[in-house]
């Protein structure tokens, strides 16, 4: 094990602190020990002018040798790897999405086997969204043809990929004048791996193109339709109390930890935890109950719909078994460190990988039983239940921390909020942010990295932004984040936000940093942002609205994406690190400058937080400019009447 991770304060929260010094003294490895003896990274790899596309190579770019074997120069190469990172994040949520799709196929076929369609309302209104019969149809009829819809989206090889239609008019306009409307998911990243085979595409800007035509296929696609599914099958997330860090584990309960992004089965063992015989095996083998937790987007998957309390983020998955205990962790995909068997070796922890994709050595691997969903997950929980006898008692230290959040808001419970069941709309947010209450709205996405201080980006930018009376929407681990640090407390986070802010998040009941959901749920904000526009007001395009994006410890291919639809659909978009690209000025042209005259939203990597708040402020003033809403605040409080037009 490294000794050079002494400094635990490089980690932010003081749970993870704790147990970084328990991990040092219990001689466990983990990803921060291992990121300093890695952190020498091959100034080739960080830059993007390696290639090993093909077996004449690897090929490294540098002055004396400008050109691979094959030709290829800088531009290429560095083109060539971004485009095939967007790939595979684009191939992850859309895998995820499509295996939920296959699912709500399999209910509609009442092959459900304990899955069923929980959101009816949801199911109807998507159904209408895509053109769909529903009137006077069971809702199973509704369900397969929305499925069916949706592979299709996955399968088209000629025919464009039909969520687009669900842009404004005018974004579409831009994507057909571009040509970069994409045919079906899987079509569009098989073109993409080909693209970039040895001896196919060469040009850097039509690769890059198709990286942003790839990315479509995520953000308005796969990810779109894992949102929609999820929420027709589990519930539309609305408002709900949690909490969460490393202190929701209990020393008298099993503790099991759901872990990946897949949210069918961790739904299940949600449902199989309350069952009275699981409770009555807990309590026998001496436990006062069981504690499901998640980490990472599991765990923003049912935190939004059961409340299930989150143990951490992406960096804490391994420092959650050293607390030991931990009885359970269950993996699915996604973001699960091969590392957590070897971590486990020191604790009594069981790894359970599930997902038939998805094997890591030293795990055990059950596969989720689709057919029998409900006992499959009983057995698992009473498999962590049996091994709570294990215990190493001496090894068991739980930090104490853990915050209170309110987490659950689709697009349709900030709607409810704004407006009441009869009356929901934006109206109330759009007039805010014409009225200068509300200055702009800022996403604020993504994962964790030990390449910087863990979580003082997000939270520096987090505060900064409220405080200045932007509207701050999160999902992924940098929510989870925020919710650590407990300013996912309406109370707390309306404390601490600017007077105009404060006032809208008073009169309407909805705090100033929004949890909006996990990776996929990025959709959302698309969606939101659409609302916005469509509410009229503020322009009749995502370009130009008073919205920025910003991945601040951002490690994922996903995240890569997912920047990439964002700017794609108009929106500028602030990384807190730089991508491997620095090898070729050109393709950083592109992506930082180029795209704003194509698409209206460009990249910028700002690593300094306080700056970054400049700069989105800055953003955001120009567009609030653009819009000729650039006034000052009305400072007038809202009055009864006011109050009562709002009411909710
Ligand atoms: Fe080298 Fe060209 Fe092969 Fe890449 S594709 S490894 S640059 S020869
Ligand atoms: S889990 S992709 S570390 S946000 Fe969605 Fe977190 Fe990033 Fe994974």
């Amino acid at each position: 094990m490294s000794t050079e991770v002494q400094d635990y304060k490089k980690v932010g929260d003081q749970a993870s602190q704790e147990m970084l010094a328990k991990a040092t003294e219990e001689s466990v490895d983990t990803c921060f020990d291992r990121y300093e003896t890695q952190k020498h990274h091959c100034k080739f790899g960080t830059s993007g002018v390696c290639c090993k596309i093909c077996h004449m190579g690897p090929c490294r770019i540098t002055k004396k040798s400008p050109l691979g074997v094959c030709g290829a120069d800088e531009d290429t190469i560095v083109a060539r790897n971004y485009l095939r990172e967007v790939v595979g994040g684009t191939a992850a949520h859309s895998d995820h999405g499509r295996h939920l799709v296959l699912r709500l196929k399999k209910v509609a076929q009442g092959e459900g086997n304990g899955y069923t369609i929980k959101d009816e309302k949801t199911l109807r209104y998507n159904a209408n969204l895509y053109g769909i019969e529903e009137e006077g149809r069971t809702k199973e009829d509704v369900a397969l043809d929305l499925a069916n819809m949706m592979l299709q989206e996955f399968s088209h090889q000629e025919e464009y990929l039909k969520t687009l239609t669900l842009a404004p008019v005018k974004r579409q306009g831009v994507w057909e004048n571009h040509d970069l409307k994409p045919h079906g998911i899987d079509r569009t990243v098989v073109e993409a791996m080909h693209r970039t085979t040895m001896g196919v595409d060469h040009d850097y800007k039509s690769l890059l193109m198709h990286a942003f035509r790839t990315s479509l296929c995520d953000g308005w696609g796969g990810s779109r339709c894992a949102s929609i599914v999820s929420d027709i099958m589990f519930g539309a997330p609305k408002p709900i109390k949690t909490e969460a860090n490393l202190g929701v584990l209990k020393e008298e309960t099993v503790n099991i930890i759901v872990h990946g992004h897949e949210p069918a089965l961790s739904e299940m063992l949600a449902v199989a935890v309350q069952a009275p015989e699981i409770k009555a095996y807990a309590k026998k083998a001496g436990a006062d109950g069981i504690t499901l937790a998640g980490l990472c987007c599991t765990a923003n998957e049912i935190l939004m719909r059961h409340g299930v309390p989150v143990a951490g983020n992406f960096l804490q998955q391994e420092l959650a078994i050293i607390t030991g205990a931990v009885e359970m962790m269950v993996i699915d995909v996604q973001c699960c460190m091969p590392s957590l068997p070897k971590v486990a070796e020191s604790y009594h922890t069981e790894i359970i990988s599930t997902a038939e994709i998805a094997k890591t050595v030293g795990a055990s691997h059950i596969e989720f039983n689709e057919d029998l969903p409900l006992e499959s997950a009983k057995e698992m929980i009473k498999r962590a239940i049996d091994n709570f006898g294990k215990r190493d008692k001496s090894k068991i230290e739980i930090p104490k921390q853990s915050a209170q959040m309110v987490a659950g808001f689709s697009v349709d419970a900030i709607k409810y909020m704004l407006g009441g069941t009869f009356r929901g709309s934006f109206r109330p947010l759009n007039d805010a942010i014409i009225a200068n209450r509300i200055y702009g709205l800022v996403g604020i996405v993504g994962c964790s990295n030990p390449n910087c201080k863990l979580e003082e980006y997000t939270h520096v930018l987090t505060k900064e932004l409220i405080k200045r009376n932007v509207l701050v929407l999160k999902t992924g681990c940098a929510a989870i984040a925020s919710g650590k640090a407990g300013m996912m407390q309406p109370e707390i986070g309306v404390e601490q936000a600017g007077d105009g802010l404060r006032e809208v998040c008073e009169t309407v009941g909805i705090p100033p940093i929004l949890h909006m959901g996990s990776c996929v749920d990025n959709s959302r904000i698309l969606e939101a942002a659409t609302e916005v526009v469509a509410e009229g007001g503020l322009g009749d395009d995502l370009a130009g609205l008073p919205a920025v994006g910003v991945a601040p410890e951002w490690m994922s291919e996903k995240a890569i994406a997912i920047g990439c639809y964002f700017v794609a659909s108009g929106v500028d978009v602030v990384l807190g690190n730089g991508f491997y690209t620095s090898g070729s000025p050109n393709v950083e042209k592109f992506l930082m400058e180029d795209t704003k005259d194509l698409f209206g939203g460009s990249f910028h990597v700002e690593e300094d937080p306080l700056k970054a708040v400049e700069l989105i402020m800055n953003i955001i003033g120009e567009a609030r400019e653009a819009l000729g809403i650039n006034k000052k605040a009305e400072r007038k409080l809202y009055d009864m009447q006011d109050r009562r037009e709002l009411d909710v």
